[in-house]
């Protein structure tokens, strides 16, 4: 297992509704350390980019529309086999069907308003990371 970097962006519903320090204490329960943290307004120009490999799905606008509604956190995570552990902690895209004990089980509303994103891949993590973050911002620990 390597030691990774991938990107987390609390979404517009979750941090309406107050919990990012309950997203944050998931992450941190899972052995991942935050090690980069701000919290911005997406503009629709970066929406619209972060999510442009979805422009061609029918809830494309949908999302753009959604991810712009409202303030975002977005963190770089580290740890062993963060990609695919932050996926697991996350739960399915939809949350009905999230597993017990993960983020979206917890707080997602629906398949679009689903609390946290996480990358998918070590090099969309590098891109996603690569987005929002310059290495001087990054805390390796
Ligand atoms: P992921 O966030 O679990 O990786 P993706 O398939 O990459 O899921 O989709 C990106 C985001 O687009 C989702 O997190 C969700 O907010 C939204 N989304 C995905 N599928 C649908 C859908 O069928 N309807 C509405 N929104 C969707
Ligand atoms: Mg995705």
């Amino acid at each position: 297992m390597a030691n990774e970097r991938t990107l987390s962006i609390i979404k517009p519903d979750a941090v309406a509704k107050n919990v990012i320090g309950g997203i944050f204490s998931m992450i941190e329960a899972a052995d991942l350390k935050v090690v980069a943290t701000r919290m911005i307004h997406l503009t629709e120009d970066q929406a619209k980019a972060f999510y442009a490999v979805h422009r061609e799905r029918p809830f494309y606008n949908d999302l753009v529309s959604f991810m712009t509604a409202g303030p975002v956190v977005v963190s770089v995570l580290e740890g062993q086999d963060a990609i695919a552990k932050y996926r697991k902690v996350m739960g399915a895209t939809n949350p009905a069907q999230a597993d017990n004990g993960t983020i979206r089980k917890a707080f997602a509303e629906n398949i679009e308003r689903n609390a946290v994103h996480g990358s998918d891949a070590p090099e969309t993590a590098a891109m996603e990371v690569a987005f929002f973050f310059p290495e001087s911002e990054i805390r390796s620990r």
